[in-house]
C-alpha cells in the first residue's frame, strides 16, 4: 500500500509531532487603540480559538461592537478611558460564536468616543471545515484519518480528497494535520 511507501520516507513520530503543534496554535493578536483616532490593524481576520488583545496606545478610546455607535451587545471593554495600561481581550471560540452569531463571522466594532470620526474596526473569524478532515467519521480528526488519507493517496477526488482539489496528495496530510483533534 502507499502508506508503506510514505512512511519509509517519513517518520510518523515527526508528523505526530507536527500535528500536535498545529493542534495547539491559537493564537493572540494585538490591535493597537490609538495614539490617533484609530485601530492598529483595524481589520484582521483570525482563526477559530484565537484571541484579540486590545492595547491603549495613547488616546482616550474604547473598544465597543457595532455599526455606527449603535452597541450590538457582543463585547465591550467598558467606557472610554485614556488609562495607558488599559487592555481588553476577546477569544473567539465556539462558544463565543454560538452566543454573538454575525453574518460571515464579521464582527464589526468602534470607539464610542471617535466612531463620528471614523475610528472603527473589525474582526473576521475564519472557520476551518474541520469535519471535512474526519475522513472515517467518528467524530475525530486524529492519526487513523491521516493513515486512511495515506492509503487512498494518488485517487481522484472522493471522501480522501480532503481539500477538494481532485487529488488525493501532500496537501490533504496538512489538512488532516490542521484539524487535529475533536470536530466541532
Ligand atoms: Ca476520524
Ligand atoms: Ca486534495
Ligand atoms: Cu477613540
Amino acid at each position: 500500500m502507499s502508506r508503506h511507501m510514505f512512511s519509509g520516507r517519513t517518520p510518523l513520530a515527526a508528523l505526530a509531532a507536527l500535528a500536535l503543534n498545529v493542534a495547539a496554535s491559537a493564537e493572540i493578536h494585538t490591535v493597537l487603540v490609538g495614539p490617533g483616532f484609530d485601530f492598529l490593524p483595524a481589520e484582521i481576520t483570525i482563526q477559530l480559538d484565537d484571541t484579540v488583545h486590545w492595547q491603549w496606545n495613547g488616546g482616550f478610546h474604547n473598544v465597543e461592537s457595532g455599526i455606527g455607535g449603535v452597541h450590538d451587545g457582543n463585547f465591550r471593554s467598558g467606557d472610554p478611558t485614556s488609562d495607558p495600561t488599559t487592555t481588553f481581550d476577546v477569544t473567539f471560540d465556539q462558544a463565543f460564536l454560538d452566543a454573538h452569531p454575525m453574518p460571515d463571522n464579521l464582527y464589526p466594532y468602534y470607539c464610542i468616543a471617535h466612531v463620528g470620526v471614523g475610528m472603527v474596526g473589525s474582526v473576521t473569524v475564519e472557520v476551518a471545515e474541520t469535519c471535512l478532515a474526519d475522513v472515517n467519521d467518528d467524530t475525530t480528526v486524529d492519526i487513523d484519518d491521516l493513515f486512511e488519507v495515506l492509503a487512498h493517496w494518488g485517487e481522484n477526488g472522493g471522501t480522501y480528497d480532503v481539500n477538494g482539489d481532485g487529488v488525493v496528495d501532500i496537501e490533504d496530510v496538512f489538512d488532516v494535520l490542521g484539524a487535529w483533534g475533536a470536530c466541532p
